[in-house]
């Protein structure tokens, strides 16, 4: 075991309520939900730790949820020498504590007792719901480098994201002096740091915090159980606080980063993986992303177009034309159906030849997508039932809705997890 794996363990904190990326959470942990057509959402920072030699880390999530559990099962397997692993802590009732995780620092303190008796010096706090590839030793470096307290990694981020996002100053040795959760719009002149010339040609005036900590195992004890043991969250209550009480460091962070915690962001971070060169590299040899090995077959395609279209394994593909899309594991697209700019996850089991003619007499749709539909703009979950002759045509021209078969957030279509759409149904 080197330095860095026996002093940190990772926490990643596994989402709220994760009403941000309903319906997608409906029926799972958020840490569950599938990225990029093969992985899920937890594989990221726990690849990202496993890629900087981290391998022990806990996933904090609200309710345990049967993919998750399976998914974390089957996936991480570390040798017996190794210490590592991952293990799930979901919100439990205890005697003093009635209720879930309140917030992000009431889901560390409440876990604190599972982590407390482990040999460690500091604890990196991550997102669950960001897609990146960092090296996590770099900013252990700095942290010990500078004798910080606590480092958060931070970016420089534009007018328009700011106010999403804690923005902080730092002086000349990185040093954070001030910290603010989520500004208003107005207050952002105030705020504006010197990120560099690239960076202020960018528009980017701004230093967002990446919600990614390291704390300092007894600073983080204090803070949680005596300075502030009502807090509930970091970035409204804990780190605004710490400021002028600890050294909290700032770690400049300029690779590609981006929050994937609602439907629009989690949308375009799945189709920004088709681009020629995507922002987030998934084929690169050094950093590979970890997610389930599924012996599967390879893709069978027959008679399709394909523009910057990612498929995945074991699908099997009669459309005519797929753009800009990812098609998920085991998917399977009918003839004659032309998907444009579609996330399409995919399916958990192939059905049998026996079963799709049972379910063909009783009109229920085979599992996948049927023939000559099409489909814009949408986000299909897994095993859902699409007909022939489906419309799904998304796009901001649709409002906000919340139906039995689907929801329409800023346009994206959702359609649910095992939804039946019927021949000829259109949205
Ligand atoms: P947000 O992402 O808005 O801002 P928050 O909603 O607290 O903050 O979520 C942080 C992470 O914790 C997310 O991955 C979320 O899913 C998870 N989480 C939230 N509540 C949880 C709970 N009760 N139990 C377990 N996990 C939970 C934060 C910081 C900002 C910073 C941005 C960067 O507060 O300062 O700029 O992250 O994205
Ligand atoms: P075993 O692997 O002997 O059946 P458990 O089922 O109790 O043990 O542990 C499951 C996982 O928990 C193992 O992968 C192990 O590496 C991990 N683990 C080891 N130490 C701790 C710890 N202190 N807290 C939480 N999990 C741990």
């Amino acid at each position: 075991m080197n330095t860095i794996s026996k002093s940190v363990v990772a926490v990643i904190l596994g989402g709220g309520a994760g009403s941000r990326l309903y319906p997608l959470t409906a029926s799972r942990s958020k840490p569950a939900v599938p990225i990029a057509g093969k992985y899920r959402l937890v594989d990221i920072p726990i690849s990202n730790c496993i890629n900087s030699n981290i391998n022990r880390m806990f996933v904090l999530t609200q309710f345990n949820s049967a993919s998750l559990n399976k998914h974390i099962k089957n996936t991480y397997h570390f040798s017996a020498f190794s210490t590592g692993f991952v293990d799930i802590l979901a919100a439990e009732q205890t005697p003093d504590n009635p209720g879930w995780f309140q917030g992000t620092a009431d889901a560390v303190r409440q876990s604190l007792r599972h982590i407390r008796n482990m040999d460690f010096e500091y604890i990196l706090i991550l997102s669950g719901d960001q897609l990146y590839q960092m090296d996590f030793g770099e900013m252990m470096e700095s942290h010990k480098n500078n004798g910080a307290d606590i480092t958060i990694a931070t970016i420089p981020v534009d007018e328009r994201d700011a106010p999403e996002f804690g923005i902080l100053k730092t002086d000349e040795q990185s040093y954070i002096t001030s910290f603010i959760e989520k500004p208003k719009k107005e207050l952002l002149p105030e705020w504006a740091s010197d990120t560099g010339a690239d960076m202020q040609k960018a528009g980017k005036h701004y230093l967002a915090s990446m919600g990614i900590y390291i704390f300092s195992k007894q600073v983080l004890y204090d803070l949680l159980n005596t300075a502030h043991p009502n807090a509930t969250d970091f970035g409204k209550e804990i780190i605004p606080d710490s400021i002028s009480n600890f050294k909290v460091s700032s770690f400049q962070y300029d690779g590609y980063w981006t929050d994937i915690g609602n439907i629009y962001s989690f949308y375009e971070a799945n189709l920004a993986l088709t681009q020629e060169i995507p922002p987030f590299n998934l084929f690169d040899n050094n950093k590979t992303v970890y997610s389930r090995a599924r012996m599967l077959p390879p893709a069978k395609i027959s008679g399709t177009t394909l523009e910057k279209t990612i498929i995945a394994e074991g699908s099997i593909i009669l459309a005519s034309r797929l753009e800009q899309s990812v098609v998920g594991i085991r998917a399977r697209i009918g003839h004659g159906t032309t998907i444009v700019s579609t996330y399409i996850m995919g399916n958990d089991y192939y059905e049998t030849i026996e079963e799709m003619a049972i379910n063909k007499e009783r009109g229920l749709p085979m599992i996948g997508i049927g023939e000559r539909c099409y489909i814009k703009d949408a986000i299909i979950d897994k095993n859902c039932r699409i007909g022939n002759d489906v419309r799904i045509n998304g796009g901001k021209h649709l409002v906000n809705t919340d139906h039995a078969l689907y929801t329409v957030k800023d346009g994206i279509v959702v359609v649910k997890k095992q939804a039946v759409l019927p021949d000829g149904f259109v949205i």
